[in-house]
């Protein structure tokens, strides 16, 4: 019980931190809250969120690990808060689909079109921002460089050679428009390709993988750039970690690549 009270703690904290980042100074969670209604009743405490069939995997870092280009504040309100809350939302939207629970998040947003109405938007919302912050997460917390190998030579010849490909990706970054992604597809075959999609849509739904991809959500920079994305975007090369996206290179030839 007591952990199931801190959880309940935890996400009361969200708003509370969101809204605090707005204000000029802000560097500590969360700060008092703004009076209620006077003398109301205590609310009820949140219903727990159910703890499966998703979990919300530490990351593979500290928080402070990709300071070069991300602070650790947004970090951790990204990770344990948005992420969280798409974890949790989507084990809550799958209370009682015994069959689509068993899936692997892959299949799962292969087979979008199997969920019944009225969970599909959940499903999608919350089983994409999973699947797309959790390869977030495993290509940073590196120190930038360049890729070598197979997937330098993959570069080379689909996407026109390191330099035309970041130029290619940042403008794709930039090229969405409100909250979204952009990716480096992969094929079975090792074939790369730049796209983006919107909100937190996965190139799983449309049967593709992602190799990599940055999230341009304002969320995942506004703390240390504001409304320069285009200084984040440049900057985000610095921390990723090309050991671990070739490893996912080789693992998407293979057959082996998840999400
Ligand atoms: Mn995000």
């Amino acid at each position: 019980m007591a952990f199931i009270h801190r959880r309940g703690l935890l996400l009361g904290a969200t708003a509370l931190g969101l809204a605090a980042i707005t204000r000029p100074g802000f560097a500590q969670a969360p700060a008092a809250a703004p009076a209620a209604a006077p003398a109301a009743a205590p609310a009820a405490p949140p219903a727990a969120p159910p703890t499966g069939p998703f979990t919300l995997a530490p990351l593979p870092y500290a928080f402070d690990a990709n300071e070069a280009s991300i602070d650790a504040r947004t970090m951790e309100l990204h990770w344990r808060f948005h992420h969280g809350a798409q974890v949790n939302n989507l084990n809550t939207a799958l209370v009682g689909q015994e069959a689509l629970a068993r899936l692997p998040l892959d299949e799962l947003l292969m087979n979008l079109s199997r969920a019944p109405d009225n969970i599909r938007t959940a499903l999608r919302n919350n089983g994409g921002g999973h699947a797309n912050h959790t390869m977030f997460w495993e290509i940073m917390g590196g120190r930038g460089g360049e890729p070598t190998g197979d997937l330098l030579a993959a570069i080379t010849r689909d996407l026109g050679g390191w330099a035309d490909f970041r130029t290619r990706f940042n403008a794709a970054s930039m090229s969405v428009f409100g909250s979204g992604w952009a990716f480096v597809t992969v094929t079975p075959s090792g074939v790369l390709a730049i796209a983006t999609r919107p909100n937190q849509d996965s190139p799983l739904m449309d049967g593709q993988r992602a190799l990599m991809g940055n999230d341009v959500w304002e969320h995942a920079y506004y703390l240390r750039y504001q409304n320069r994305r285009a200084e984040y975007v440049g900057n985000w090369w610095n921390i990723l970690n090309w050991a671990k996206i070739s490893e996912r290179y080789a693992a998407a030839v293979a057959g082996t690549l998840r999400v």
